[in-house]
């Protein structure tokens, strides 16, 4: 096992409709360290920068304009493989498509409301991580 860190944002409708306890617990209960916490609203820019790889889909409009329109939850979650257990619990990106027991089949209905983002790949997961947080700010 490969200890890892990554990035989870609880988007706007999570912190809109008082559910980051709740997924926060989820993550805890799972066994995964707080590394970094934050509530932010993202400008523009940010968000550009967080969804770069999206920037020619037909949706990257409207995904922009949703993870602006809010305060979001900026997470850095620590332990064996968490990027994968990240992922795994958050379940597939359209809501429509994710079993009872995800973040996403428990708390979300469609894909442009889908509750959270997570880290795909280590790389992602530095990448992402270092756009909201600095390196003093990850305890050790
Ligand atoms: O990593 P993940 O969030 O599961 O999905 P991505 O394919 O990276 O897309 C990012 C984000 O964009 C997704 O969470 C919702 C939104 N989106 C959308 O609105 N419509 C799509 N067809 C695909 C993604
Ligand atoms: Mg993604």
């Amino acid at each position: 096992n490969v200890m890892e860190n990554t990035l989870v944002l609880l988007k706007p409708d999570a912190v809109q409709r008082k559910l980051c306890g709740e997924i926060i617990s989820r993550f805890e209960r799972k066994g995964l360290s707080l590394v970094a916490l934050k509530l932010l609203t993202l400008t523009p820019a940010i968000a550009a920068s967080h969804y770069e790889e999206h920037l020619d889909k037909p949706f990257y409009p409207s995904l922009v304009s949703f993870i602006t329109s809010g305060p979001v939850v900026a997470i850095v979650l620590r332990g064996p493989n968490a990027i994968k257990a990240v992922r795994t619990m958050m379940g597939p990106t359209n809501p429509e498509n994710a079993p009872p027991g995800t973040i996403r089949g428990d708390y979300a209905t469609v894909m442009s409301n889908n509750i959270i983002h997570g880290s795909d790949s280590v790389i992602s997961a530095q990448r992402e991580i270092a756009i909201y947080f600095t390196e003093h700010e990850l305890v050790q």
